[in-house]
């Protein structure tokens, strides 16, 4: 799949490029052009543009029918977009067959439906009676599109994340542009390719490709013609876009960085907590935002859990790389940094080799680690890679103000068997997501987000809607 801009209908690819490289084994896969400054200014001009033109009165009726036959492209393209996501990423066929693909289908397909449940242009809230002494008054209230909105998406997950915001953002009648990550350009550019199809109007979707500071993203984000900013990142990166959006005081919606902890208390069904950090510490090598990296346990069953958890991690075939060079080079200095800050390695601690073509990708091993004091570096920073550091705890008390004692504050896991306790501790975790004998059930309709340095906001069903759009007041005097 060759990367290309999709600009106001038209594919291009002016300028300069650089390289993509297949995180699996270390080859090239093409070249990705970079959007200058002018590429950008020319996304948002088409995407003002089509607000003036037939766009910017659709019914959700129409709206609805042209998110299906988004979705319905997808569908048609299925093995093409699952070959363009593994190229990308390096992760296993299967994840993109089950999740990434029927995601960004479902992504389109759940916002078509929620259409529906709502009156054209949304809510007419109305409030009779109050008129502050002006006589009688009839207050309603109408929402509208925000107008260009910008999605900056990362490459964990690049299609399912920025279908994520697309489909709301165009449910809402709003136009985009995005820019997805510079390291998994290629499901986007299908994506372009599969609403030009669709039929959608020139400009209301446009795509542009390159970096992120002093590039693509910061002119975009920093566009005085950008009415709201949908991203999808690292936390710092969040405060580096909300600096450059201050000027035009553009929206924000942020979902950032996590150092996500889970609960492990003695009641818990054992077998299914162990099966369930597995999953969680080291699905897609640790790369969903999701993933837990901090475990504590209830010390009557520390050590079974940490024997369990290394034997399960040290067994691990066909974990996927890290998205590239560098950012293996970062988990693997965190390894050693957690050695040097006193870590018991109880699994994995490396690099692996295979005697194969892996050997020229960027893998590293599932790790497990043990022994180190809260404040150690390993212990609150996002690795964002396959590792997790376990830890005792004593009392639901202290197994809270471990968890909550972070930056962060995105998602959790709590296994227990005892009911109340799950009731109990679930508020009390300062997460925006707390899964409770499980991890990572994902139904569209409910909040998803963090708090603290994880987040701005809510997305998912009606909390997508009520971004993307903005409630206005009309009030009548009768
Ligand atoms: P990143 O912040 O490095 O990059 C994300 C996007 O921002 C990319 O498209 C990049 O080009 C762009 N960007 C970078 N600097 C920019 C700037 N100054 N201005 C505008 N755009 C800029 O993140 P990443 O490495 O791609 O993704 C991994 C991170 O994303 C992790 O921290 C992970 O936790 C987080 N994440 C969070 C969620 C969530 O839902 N909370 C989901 C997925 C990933
Ligand atoms: O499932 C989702 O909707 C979602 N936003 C997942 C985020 C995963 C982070 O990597």
């Amino acid at each position: 799949m060759k990367a290309e801009h999709y600009v106001g209908g038209v594919f291009r690819s002016d300028g300069t490029s650089f390289p993509l490289i297949a995180p699996a084994d270390g080859s090239e896969l093409g070249a990705v052009p970079e959007a200058t400054r002018e590429v950008v200014d020319d996304a948002v001009t088409a995407a003002q543009a089509a607000l003036r033109g037939p766009w910017g009165t659709t019914s959700a009726e129409d709206r609805a029918a042209a998110l299906r036959a988004v979705a319905d492209g997808i569908q048609a393209r299925f093995e093409e977009f699952v070959d363009a996501e593994v190229a990308d990423t390096g992760r296993s066929r299967e994840f993109a067959r089950t999740v990434d693909v029927p995601r960004a289908i479902g992504n389109f397909r759940s916002y078509a439906e929620l259409l529906y449940g709502r009156p054209e242009r949304a809510y007419t809230t109305q409030i009779p009676g109050w008129s502050g002494g002006a006589g009688e008054a009839l207050n309603y209230t109408v929402r509208r599109p925000l107008g260009v909105v910008a999605i900056i998406s990362p490459w964990n997950l690049p299609l399912l994340l920025s279908t994520w915001k697309i489909a709301p953002a165009l449910a809402c009648g709003n136009a985009v542009v995005l820019k997805p990550s510079e390291e998994t350009p290629s499901t986007a550019t299908l994506l372009a390719r599969v609403i030009d199809d669709a039929g959608l109007p020139d400009g209301v979707f446009n795509l542009v490709h390159g970096h992120g500071p002093d590039a693509a993203g910061e002119f975009l984000t920093g566009h005085p013609g950008v009415d709201a900013i949908a991203f999808t990142g690292e936390s710092a990166t969040g405060a580096a876009i909300m600096r450059n959006a201050a000027d035009h005081v553009t929206p924000v919606s942020f979902e950032l960085g996590g150092k996500n902890p889970a609960l492990v208390f003695a009641d818990a069904d054992l077998d299914a907590a162990v099966d369930g950090t597995v999953r969680s510490s080291f699905t897609h090598s640790g790369q969903i935002c999701l993933c837990t990296e901090r475990v504590y346990v209830e010390r009557p069953v520390f050590d079974e859990f940490v024997v369990r958890l290394g034997e399960r991690a040290s067994a691990l075939d066909g974990y996927g790389p890290m998205i590239s060079a560098g950012h293996r080079d970062k988990v693997l200095a965190y390894y050693g940094l957690a050695r040097d800050e006193g870590a018991t390695v109880v699994a994995g601690g490396g690099a692996p080799s295979f005697g194969d073509e892996r050997d020229g990708g960027f893998h590293v091993e599932p790790t497990v680690l043990t022994g180190l004091p809260e404040t150690a570096r390993a212990v609150r920073e996002e690795i964002f890679g396959p590792v997790c550091h376990v830890a005792p705890f004593d009392t639901e008390d202290e197994a809270l103000a471990l968890a909550n004692d972070s930056p962060y504050g995105l998602a959790s896991t709590l296994w227990t068997r005892d009911l109340s306790r799950a009731h109990r501790v679930a508020p009390r975790v300062e997460t925006g997501i707390v899964w409770v004998n499980c991890w990572n059930i994902r139904d569209l309709r409910t909040p998803f987000g963090g708090v603290k340095a994880s987040g701005i906001g809510r997305e998912g069903g009606e909390y997508s809607l009520d971004f993307f759009s903005e409630p206005v007041n009309v009030c009548i005097q009768i």
